[in-house]
């Protein structure tokens, strides 16, 4: 059996919710194809977020793995390109754990680019009404952690051919309490991660379109 493992994370900071989970979290045994769902959530923590995912990589072997965050105060939902080898936590994890200016893994390279079909996946979500762009940081937090740190696990796990990240802007309720900023009902990034998937299990290789931005 073809699976995916698709994974959010807990709540962090002061929010009360995390929709990168509450979107994942209705995925879990559905079909894109003929691949089966897992869905998995990860704790909102430096030290054991990778474990946490490691054990469910060794577990279902997947195919597939896409990891989902929020950014909140992002106008749409970011896909990410590259993830970078450090932490500069912001605000303390869940823990209480605050690194600052370490590597995500030791002697590791400077960066890794995530291998999922980005251009094609931000063309998918736009052409079906859902706001959408290439990132190029996933931060210094929580979830480029984990982004760098799934890369850098695939050489151990030979079943994985494409890995990723994308951020999910605040739910309504969310930006309710933080005015002006943009969001996106839940129901739309559950929409949003099947075109996903669908867009990466359909497309060998990435279009050639700019997603570049300038400053
Ligand atoms: N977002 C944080 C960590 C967990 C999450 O959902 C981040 O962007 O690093």
């Amino acid at each position: 059996m073809r699976k995916i493992l698709l994974t959010g994370f807990a709540p962090f900071g002061a929010e009360k919710t995390n929709p990168s989970w509450d979107a994942v979290q209705v995925l879990d045994g559905q079909m894109i194809d003929d691949a089966r769902i897992i869905s998995l959530q990860l704790p909102s923590e430096f030290d054991v977020c990778l474990q946490v995912l490691e054990d469910a990589m060794r577990a279902h072997q997947p195919e597939v793995v896409l990891s989902l965050g929020q950014a909140g105060g992002r106008a749409d939902i970011t896909v990410e390109r590259v993830a970078i080898n450090i932490n500069d936590a912001r605000i303390p994890d869940n823990i209480g754990q605050q690194p600052i200016d370490t590597p995500v893994a030791e002697h590791g390279p400077v960066g890794y680019f995530s291998s999922l079909p980005i251009k094609a996946i931000v063309q998918a979500l736009r052409q079906h009404g859902i706001p959408a762009s290439v990132s190029h940081t996933a931060g210094t937090y929580v979830c480029n952690h984990v982004f760098y740190g799934l890369m850098h696990l695939l050489p151990n796990h030979p079943s994985v051919k494409r890995a990723g990240f994308v951020h999910v802007p605040y739910t309504p309720d969310q930006a309710a309490a933080h005015p002006g900023a943009a969001s996106m009902a839940v129901t739309t990034m559950t929409a949003a991660i099947r075109l996903m998937l669908e867009t990466t299990l359909h497309t060998a290789h990435d279009i050639h379109v700019s997603g570049g931005i300038t400053h």
